[in-house]
């Protein structure tokens, strides 16, 4: 985290966990780490021994343990961070052919700590030859890992589109902060792309800071880049404390603005519907930044962002 990141959380209520990733080599793990981490695009090398990296996941700050997923490490290491781990994630990847291996991996690892939760992703569902996840769940004996006592949560995840991926981790952010986050989200600004006729409509809830907005701006053409190759996708930029989640679905691009805590599967909900609601207006030329905020107003006005009463006289100062 930069120096300005951690002066602005400073005060702010940030929790801390250690999560050790592991899985096979090749699983993907890396490559959720750095979707994790998202504004730093950092090409995958092959993990030998151990990566720590810091990131900040909604009100939660992972202390991921990127594990090499080679055997002669994951006897070695592998054990000594499940020891310690708050939460462990395994990743498979769902095309590998070496199921029985990956098997053995689960289970000697989730044995290894009884008491945390455990996220299993069936990652790479976006390749053609990924196993069926009922397979998968039968192959691995999962249901019989969600009988236990803890959590565990089962996804099935592409941490190359997005598909599911924040779903898995507002998943464990809520199993770990307990219950109270839960599906929560304050929409401070919303924002509509139409790729079609390159129209964009805004609705602001609030003032954002101009460096933040400068930030989000910077992820936000990044960001799409790699969504106009696509036709559906999904990316969540972070800046300081807010987030904002870009959900695609051609031709339209939805945008929201939500602070740092709040869910983003539920902002991609809300993102869901509006391009529902909106398209068949955007069609017939009737829809403009007005009909946006009256869209808000009228099907989420609990999920719209409000100034608390001392927040605001600090802000007319
Ligand atoms: P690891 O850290 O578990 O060993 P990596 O795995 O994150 O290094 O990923 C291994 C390879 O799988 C990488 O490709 C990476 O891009 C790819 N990958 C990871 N997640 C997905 C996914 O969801 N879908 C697809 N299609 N590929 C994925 P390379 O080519 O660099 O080996
Ligand atoms: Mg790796």
């Amino acid at each position: 985290m930069s120096s300005i990141l951690r002066r602005i959380f400073k005060g702010k209520k940030v929790e801390n966990y250690e999560i050790a990733i592991i899985g096979l080599d090749g699983a993907g793990k890396t490559t959720i780490v750095n979707r994790l981490l998202r504004s730093e695009f950092i090409p995958t090398t092959r993990t030998l021994g151990v990566n720590y990296r810091t990131v900040k996941y909604r009100q939660i700050e992972f202390n991921l343990i990127d594990l090499g997923g080679q055997e002669i490490y994951r006897n070695l290491l592998w054990h000594d961070s499940l020891d310690k781990a708050s939460a462990i994630v395994f990743v498979l990847d769902s095309a590998d052919i070496r199921i029985g291996e990956a098997s053995e991996a689960f289970w000697d690892s989730i044995q290894r700590n009884e008491r945390v939760p455990v996220l299993f992703i069936a990652n790479k569902i976006d390749l053609v030859g990924a196993r069926a996840f009922e397979l998968i769940v039968e192959d691995l004996d999962l249901t019989r890992a969600q009988r236990s006592a803890r959590p565990v949560g089962l996804f099935r995840v592409s941490a190359k589109t997005g598909e599911n991926f924040y779903d898995a981790f507002d998943w464990i952010a809520d199993v770990l902060a307990g219950e109270e986050s839960r599906f929560k989200c304050k929409v401070r600004v919303a924002i509509l792309i139409d790729l079609e006729s390159y129209q964009i409509y805004t609705t602001k809830f609030t003032n954002i800071e101009h460096s933040v907005l400068d930030q989000l701006n910077k992820g936000i053409s990044e960001t799409m880049k790699e969504l106009t190759k696509n036709s559906t996708g999904m990316e969540v930029i972070t800046a300081s404390d807010l987030q904002l989640v870009v959900v695609k679905n051609h031709p339209l691009v939805i945008g929201l603005i939500i602070g740092y805590s709040d869910s983003v599967v539920r902002a991609k909900l809300i993102s869901e519907r509006l391009m529902k609601t909106a398209s068949a207006s955007i069609e017939i030329g009737q829809f403009d930044s007005h009909v946006l905020l009256k869209l808000f107003k009228k099907q989420w006005p609990l999920d719209i962002y409000k100034i608390k009463k001392n927040q605001e006289k600090t802000l007319s100062k």
